[in-house]
């Protein structure tokens, strides 16, 4: 029996698609453009199951538009600066450089073995210098316009690595690596002026119709606009030390509250208690205390929320022997708003945890719109909606009126205007690490920050470096920094920053539409290719790195370099890879291939001891419910790995791998290799319309391929993928019951396996091309263009009618809906297992009951 071979056959047609380079784009071709991306990986070394199915879905988009007369553009490259190459060399002594290099070099290795149809000679890898004097570049712009900055901000710093940390890597509170506490500094870094954007970055999401809801929503937060008052309370007396501050100004979001305003406070880093600080050392300690929680927002929010008693007042601005204590408190932001409030415990629940805390005053002043709800407070503050009570003449408006009110007042009283403040903060930049961009910066104790001239880039890594100590290797090189300033000419030293590696994968897509091109990537080529028209990838890049690059192309065209909003007009973000978890008796998690399943119950393949299976969930390391990708394909083969990854669930949802379900793939591939054995290769072309006149059969064969073609250029188009597959056993069924042996019904099989070949080529491509081979298809099917569904052929609706013997079921057909009786009685008399049955006996009667049931009786 033909078996489909498919490492040997893989590697074949892999080879023959690079030979006849089918799959290189050029630009401006005379055809509409597409431009399909799969979010970039990082070259850790190994691909794993989240890439496969990344890519395969990629893929589907890239060559089903190829086949409907798109010129494609479907690239790949490596986002290849980044801390984990820090990490082995540090761990293990390679250079970053090298161990990238090796990395990527192994994971094109894997990924050329999955059959995708990438135009390998565009391909990148961002720690090139041929790739980052580009960035380089349009940062300097970016300073000139005032887009890029430096500034003084907080860190989370690591005093036993003298080292900064991102967000991510402090964990409760400690440094993920040290395990010492980590504690706040402040240090110069430069920013992007993301902020300037925020307003416009939030208003285009609107426009983003092809991208799934949840990640506009979190767009959306992120920006995190709200509107509310900035007010201005005023100290009743200055402090005595710093008689320069006399008023506290608050950011709100809740005017209509000010009546039950208790109490201020402000942040720890405020310039009022930095001062106070100066000349208080309580103060100073416990500023100093606050500063050992993380910068997070989340690690700010989970503290213990804690005050200090500055011993200042303010007058409350609207009633007149209204007196508001000064705090500093732990839980206020500075970079938010103004770095103060006023609390208003009756209706924030923070505010009122402080005011128990600290025994201050709760005054409700909404009256719960819900009447059966007192408006006293206990434990819980009260923000639903209502109407305002204790508000002197505010009382009995709605929140939103109240509000209102609230600012017409302040402003008439000259201490507040209304206000508009946004979460987003600006983009910091600088990471003090080795393996990233450098930023091309020199700073001159008598100049400044001065820019490296253009003549002067790219700003190279230096090769010798040593990871031995902790901190930035660029900082202790011996004389990588040292150099001269470009406009006194005196001694200088080089920023030792290098770029977030975000900055990177903002603008990638670029360079790929002009991979050669001097400045990075052309006006031109840009403008043909972009914006991205389908864009893949997982949704934990669903804020970042999509924020950055939507504002990186704002910023590039505000630089001259192109004309764009935003980046990618179609996304899709898809969900996890899930694997069953498996425990040996000691709670040791198991890898899958360690177990087998023995009846109903999990058995240790070595020991046969009793396994317990735990929940289906996201493939992990660290619960050893991995597969790998390699072995997988070197198994079964990339056609069916990837058959079975889009059968399984919609590409948005979680799918689950299963052995079995990797196995029922497997053997579907080789059914549809058998069938292509018993197809006519001749290709000789029959006229399959007058021949399905004839015969019933091939009739309902036809009508199948073009209801194939049909439905799944349907559910291609959104991105049903599952559904494409389940639409291919029912062709392959329908192939597969054409019972005659006749040269003309092996034409016919020809004819549909030559379309199944054309339809199935975006998921399975190898077996694809053999099959279309096998019934003389011209040429390669990754050239072919895709079929159109004949309406003719669909609107004959095809069914199943089970035909029985004396009230036995002996044999199921298919019939045009709506087929008269006399049709029927005839196809089912001509069934080749009804003739079996009747064994040349001629039938008493034939009961037709329309499009349902053909009884015969004999
Ligand atoms: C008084 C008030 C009364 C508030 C009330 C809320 C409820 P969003 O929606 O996130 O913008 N706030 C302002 N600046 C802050 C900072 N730097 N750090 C911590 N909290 C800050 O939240 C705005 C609200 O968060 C503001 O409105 C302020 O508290 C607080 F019944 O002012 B509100
Ligand atoms: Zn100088």
């Amino acid at each position: 029996m033909a078996v489909f071979n498919a490492s040997a056959l893989e590697k074949k047609w892999q080879q023959v698609w690079a030979d006849s380079a089918s799959f290189k784009t050029d630009n401006f071709e005379n055809k509409p453009k597409y431009y399909v991306l799969e979010m970039f990986p990082y070259p850790s070394g190994r691909i794993h199951m989240g890439h496969v199915r990344n890519y395969a879905l990629g893929d589907v988009v890239a060559r089903y538009k190829k086949a409907n007369g798109f010129n494609v553009l479907h690239p790949m490259g490596w986002d290849a600066f980044g801390l984990p190459a820090e990490n082995a060399a540090i761990e293990r002594g390679v250079h970053p450089g090298s161990w990238t290099i090796e990395n990527i070099a192994a994971m094109r290795t894997q990924l050329q073995s999955m059959g995708l149809s990438y135009d390998w000679d565009r391909e990148l890898a961002t720690c090139t210098p041929d790739y980052y004097q580009h960035e380089q570049k349009m940062f300097l712009e970016f300073y000139k316009r005032g887009i890029a900055y430096r500034k003084e901000s907080w860190v989370n710093w690591d005093p036993v690595e003298n080292t900064v940390l991102a967000n991510e890597q402090v964990v409760d509170g400690r440094g993920w690596r040290s395990g010492a506490v980590v504690e706040r500094r402040q240090l110069f870094g430069w920013f992007l002026k993301i902020t300037d954007y925020a307003e416009e970055l939030l208003s285009a999401i609107e426009k983003l119709d092809r991208w799934p809801d949840k990640v506009r929503l979190m767009q959306h937060n992120w920006i995190g606009k709200s509107q509310g008052a900035s007010l201005r309370f005023t100290l009743t007396e200055p402090p005595l030390q710093h008689p320069e501050f006399t008023q506290i100004e608050v950011f709100t979001t809740r005017p209509d509250t000010l009546y039950g305003a208790s109490f201020i406070a402000i942040s720890p880093q405020h310039p009022l208690a930095v001062e106070l600080a100066s000349s208080n050392t309580a103060v100073a300690e416990f500023i100093a205390d606050c500063a050992k929680t993380g910068t997070s927002e989340a690690a700010i929010e989970t503290a213990e929320k804690k005050g200090f008693n500055t011993g200042l007042s303010v007058a409350h601005p609207l009633i007149t022997d209204r007196r508001l204590s000064v705090y500093i408190a732990n839980f206020v932001l500075m970079d938010y708003g103004t770095g103060a409030i006023f609390g208003c415990p009756a209706h924030d629940q923070r505010d009122l945890d402080f005011a128990r805390k600290y025994g201050l005053e709760v005054l409700p002043v909404i009256q719960p719109q819900d009447e059966s709800l007192s408006a006293e407070i206990t434990d819980t503050a009260y923000t639903g909606p209502g109407r305002l009570i204790n508000s002197a003449d505010w009382n009995g408006l709605d929140i939103e009126q109240g509000k209102k009110a609230a600012i017409a007042a302040c402003e008439e009283a000259g201490c507040g205007t209304a206000k508009t403040t946004f979460r987003l903060r600006d983009w910091g930049v600088s990471r003090q690490r080795y393996w990233g961009c450098p930023i091309p910066i020199i700073h001159c104790e008598h100049c400044g920050c001065v820019p490296v001239p253009d003549s002067d880039l790219p700003v190279q890594l230096p090769e010798d470096v040593d990871f031995s100590a902790p901190g930035n290797p660029l900082e202790r090189h011996p004389d990588w920094s040292k150099t001269s300033c470009p406009e006194c000419g005196k001694p200088a030293r080089r920023e030792t920053d290098t770029f977030d590696t975000f900055f990177e994968s903002s603008w990638y897509f670029l360079r790929f539409t002009d991979p050669g091109a001097a400045g990075g990537f052309s006006r031109e080529a840009a403008q043909y290719w972009m914006p991205v028209d389908q864009y893949i990838g997982g949704v934990e890049h669903a804020v970042l790195h999509l924020l950055y690059s939507r504002f990186f192309m704002r910023a590039l065209s505000d630089a001259d370099y192109l004309t764009l909003d935003e980046p990618f007009a179609g996304l899709m973000t898809q969900g996890m890879v899930c694997h069953q978890s498996y425990k040996d008796k000691s709670g040791k998690w198991l890898f899958p291939d360690e177990v087998e399943k023995v009846g109903q119950d999990w058995k240790h393949k070595q020991t046969g001891e009793e396994v317990e299976a735990g929940r289906v969930e996201k493939m992990s390391k660290s619960k050893r419910n991995v597969v790998d990708p390699e072995e997988i394909i070197a198994t079964y083969g990339a056609d069916t790995a990837r058959l079975f990854m889009l059968s399984d669930s919609p590409p948005e949802r979680d799918l689950e791998w299963t052995e079995s379900g990797v196995e029922g793939a497997w053997r579907f591939i080789q059914r549809i290799y058998r069938l292509a054995e018993s197809a006519d290769n001749s290709g000789l072309s029959l006229d399959i319309s007058a021949y399905a006149q004839q015969k019933n059969d091939a009739n309902s064969l036809i009508s199948a391929v073009h209801k194939a073609i049909s439905d799944i250029t349907t559910d291609i188009e959104r991105f049903a993928f599952n559904r494409c597959v389940a639409h291919f056993h029912v062709l392959v069924s329908a192939i597969h019951s054409l019972k005659d042996e006749t040269p003309e019904a092996a034409q016919l099989k020809s004819y549909a396996l030559r379309h199944l070949a054309v339809l199935l080529s975006p998921f399975s491509p190898h077996i694809a091309e053999e099959i279309w081979q096998k019934t003389s298809g011209t040429g390669l099917v990754c050239d072919a263009p895709w079929p159109v569904a004949d309406t003719a052929w669909l609107s004959a609706d095809v069914i199943e009618i089970a035909v029985q013997v004396n009230g036995k079921l002996r044999s199921k057909i298919q019939l045009a809906a709506g087929i008269d009786k006399e049709e029927a009685e005839k196809a089912a008399l001509e069934d080749e297992n009804i003739k079996r049955f009747l064994d040349g006996k001629q039938p008493k009667r034939v009961i037709v009951v329309p499009d349902r049931i053909i009884n015969v009786v004999c």
